[in-house]
């Protein structure tokens, strides 16, 4: 099968809500290809680059998924919601806490801001090989960020997600990477090893420091993240 055509199988499988067999081993620089040639099928429809998230960066998260390399993914403005939206586009979303760099000239760190990722796997029992996930976008489907503020110390700070006021995972930001301002130059090597956009103004999500947690309808979702106050969403029941 071609990189096109391997990006159709995701982007149809998106585009249904029907989960799709994993691709088979592909080299990362093939991987990444695939992922490339699913967001140009976004950028095709309309939609714009906002900058990139980051997918493994913590042990938590990696031990989640049984795969172990940092891999990037790309943010679309489709995928931006609302402090309130429906799951009605997915076919399997789970949601995660996330810090949020806005990124000036050069990769410099600009605002902070506490964010939530809604992550939907197009395979089939959200299952995949690391070659898989770089392919599908490193599960690209939803941010929401909160209010930012000016750049102060992010790391070694607890995170707490929460389900209708009850903690449903919690952490600390020393998890993703050791400290997670090290994610913008990982953020910056991937970029340049598999050209992914990421010009001033880009958005980076550096990457849980929990596991991810299923969604239903009905369900106030809120990330607190210690010095960076919170942030709430409904989601549509
Ligand atoms: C891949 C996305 C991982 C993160 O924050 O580590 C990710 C997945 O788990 O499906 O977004
Ligand atoms: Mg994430």
């Amino acid at each position: 099968m071609t990189i096109e055509e391997l990006a159709d199988r995701l982007d149809h499988a998106a585009a249904t809500r029907t989960p799709c067999e994993q691709l088979g081993e592909l080299s990362q620089k093939d991987a990444y290809e695939v992922q490339r040639a699913v967001v140009d099928r976004r950028i095709r429809r309309g939609e714009r680059a906002m900058g990139v998230k980051l997918g493994f960066t913590s042990r938590a998260k990696a031990a989640q998924m049984g795969v172990s390399d940092v891999i990037a993914g790309q943010l679309t403005t489709g995928m931006l919601l609302g402090h309130t939206f429906d799951l009605d586009p997915y076919i399997h979303p789970r949601i995660e806490p996330e810090i949020a760099f806005r990124l000036g000239r050069h990769s410099v760190v600009e605002a902070v801001a506490p964010a939530l990722e809604i992550i939907d796997s197009r395979y089939r029992d959200f299952t995949f090989s690391l070659s898989d996930v770089i392919a599908d976008n490193a599960s690209a489907a939803g941010f929401v960020v909160g209010d930012w503020q000016p750049v102060g110390e992010v790391n070694d700070r607890d995170v707490i997600l929460e389900f209708d006021g009850r903690i449903i995972e919690s952490g600390s930001t020393a998890a993703i990477l050791g400290d997670p301002m090290l994610s913008v130059a990982a953020a910056d090597r991937l970029a340049a090893e598999y050209r992914i956009p990421l010009p001033p103004g880009s958005i980076l999500l550096a990457g849980a420091a929990t596991p991810a947690v299923a969604i239903t309808p009905g369900t106030r979702v809120t990330a607190k993240i210690e010095g960076l106050g919170e942030l709430e969403v409904a989601v549509r029941g």
